[in-house]
This record gives structure tokens, sequence and C-alpha cells, in this order.
């Protein structure tokens, strides 16, 4: 994989990792010609889709962002010490920066690494962060995180990866064990995870989370539809689909679905591909773990549970792990 190196402006640095438009062409091609069709989550987070996530984490049924910022509020200072002052944090999905601030004052980083895939949102919020902390470094990272990637190790000194929100939950268990032990390559021997992941429970609470009163969801599920026509130049008629998402218990997770309410035909890159009434097109999947599963997880890819937090109602979980081996 190429890396380039831009700058930014004064305040930030940029790598830009950003797949390539025929990358996703591919993806798409082989979700969609699957007898089961699928698209990866990541395609959710063009422009719109990282505003409409933000909308998401605000809504009353959403207690995922919420009840995780709760635990920053309170745990924050502990968690900081566990990271160790003047580190290097390195954030995988950082959307808006927001999250992080809750610990940078606290920890004082010698470099934050901000990684995410939505390009102009990251650039976006790495400046806010920069502008409102002049004494810190900002190197942001345009990669897709799903695959491989190659960033330089910023050493010497402590690293640690902070990957709040319960994203690894949109992993099913064998790619999350690869994205882990690619972590645990990144942080080194010394190096940590504070992790945030969401918890089991009443599936009643789950499936509100995913289908809100005001269809914020629905709108963000939809969208990948949009952003495949603006960027390959697809036909998808989104008003042909409708939002569906449920708990699979058996697999512990939400899975969220399109489903055609109509016969479409669309037409992607030259290739076309037929939506049956009643056919779905399985856009995401959001497993949750109890305490002890993810930690053992972890333990295959390298990490030894140092803490945990959680808050009374038992919704979600901030693990910290240190590297072993
Ligand atoms: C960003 C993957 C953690 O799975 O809860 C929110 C994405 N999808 N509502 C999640 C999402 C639908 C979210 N993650």
């Amino acid at each position: 994989m190429e890396s380039a190196t831009l700058t930014a402006d004064d305040a930030i640095r940029l790598t830009d990792l950003h797949e390539q438009p025929d990358t996703m062409l591919r993806e798409v091609h082989a979700g969609l010609s699957q007898p089961r069709k699928s698209l990866p989550p990541k395609l959710f987070y063009d422009k719109r889709g990282s505003v409409l996530f933000d909308r998401i984490t605000r809504l009353p049924e959403y207690y995922l962002t919420r009840t995780e910022t709760g635990l920053l509020r309170r745990y924050g200072p502990e968690m900081a010490r566990l990271l160790g002052k003047g580190s290097i944090l390195l954030e995988l999905g950082s959307g808006s920066s927001t999250k992080i601030r809750l610990l940078l004052e606290a920890v004082r980083p010698r470099l934050y690494v901000p990684m995410d895939i939505s390009r102009q949102h990251l650039i976006d919020s790495a400046r806010r962060l920069a502008a409102d902390y002049p004494w810190l470094t900002v190197h942001a990272a345009c990669i897709d995180f799903t695959r491989p990637w190659d960033l330089p190790v910023p050493g010497p000194g402590r690293c640690n990866v902070f990957f709040p929100g319960s994203s690894i939950g949109n992993f099913d268990p064998e790619s999350a064990l690869a994205l882990l032990q690619r972590v645990r390559e990144q942080v080194g021997r010394e190096g940590g995870l504070l992790i945030g992941v969401d918890l089991k429970k009443a599936v009643g609470t789950l499936e509100k989370a995913y289908n809100d009163a005001l269809g914020i969801t629905a709108d963000f599920n939809l969208n990948v539809l949009a952003h495949i026509n603006r960027r390959l130049g697809a036909d998808f008629d989104p008003g042909r689909f409708l939002h569906e998402a449920h708990y699979n218990a058996q697999e512990g997770r939400i899975e969220m679905h399109l489903v055609c309410r109509q016969q479409h035909r669309v037409r992607i890159d030259g290739r076309s591909y037929l939506f049956r009434a009643g056919e779905t097109i399985h856009t995401e999947n959001s497993y949750k773990y109890t305490i002890a599963e993810f930690q053992q997880l972890a333990a295959n890819a390298g990490f030894a549970p140092v803490s945990v937090w959680t808050d009374p109602e038992d919704l979600f979980s901030m693990h910290y792990l240190a590297a072993t081996g």
C-alpha cells in the first residue's frame, strides 16, 4: 500500500492511505455477487453518513455513546494513569474526535494519531482538536483499518491504541481477532489498548437502539446506497428499500439489512444486479460480548486484561488491556 504524507496545514499533519475507488468497486461487486447480498459497513461513512452517525449517538435509544462517555468522565483519571503520561495515543475510527477530549488533559500525550476512513471529516475534526489544544501534536491518518495498514510505528516511547464506541462489534470473531493482532503489533511490547465494547443484554434494549423512533438509523442505513451511487456512478433507488434491524441471538449480534420492497435492477460500472421484492442486503453486524468473552478474544490476540469499567446497569464496558509476550 502506498503511503503519502501530505501537509494539511500548519496545525496538523495528514497521512492519506484512503482506499482507491477501484477497491471500493471490487468490494461492492464482491458483496452483491453473493447469494445473500451484503455491503461492508465502512461504506456508511461518507460525509453525510458521518453526520448521521453523530446524530445517532445523541438519540435517546442509542445508549452506547452516552454510557461510554459517562465511563470516560467518571474513570478518565484512572484510565489516564494506566495509559501513562506523555505516551503516544492512536485512535481507530476517530470520527469527530470527541471522546478523546475526555482523556487529553490527563494523559498529555506526546502525539495523537486519529485514524479514520472519512477523509474530510477526519481533517476537519483534527484541525478543530489542534486549535482547541495548542500544546498537542496531531498526525491524522486517513486509513481503512478493516485492511492491514502500514503506518510507521510512531515510537520511541509507550504507545496505546484507543478504540472506543464498540466499533470492534462490526467485525466477525475471526476478523476481530486479526484486527486486535494488528493493534498488538502497532503498540509493541510495552503498549496497551483502551477499548469500548457493548455488552450482551435484553433483546428489547438492543433492538430499540437500532430502530430509533425518528428514523435516523434508517436514514444512516439507506445512505449507503446514495454513497455508492455517488462514488461509483450506480443507479440505486433508495426509495425501493426499507431499513431492518434485529438481534441474532445465535451469533450474538445486531444485524442491519436493507429490504427490497419492489423488484429493482441496478447498474454499477457496467454490471447489473437484480434485487427481488423481499430480498435483503446485509449492511452491518454489531457483535455484543460478555466481559469474559471479550477478554478471551483479547487474550488470543496477545493482550492481558488489566481493568474493566462498566455502568451500574451493565449496558457497556471499557477494557484496558496490556500487551503480553
Ligand atoms: C459505530 C459500529 C459501533 O454498531 O452500534 C449505529 C454503528 N449502526 N447504529 C454500532 C451503528 C447503527 C455502531 N458502531
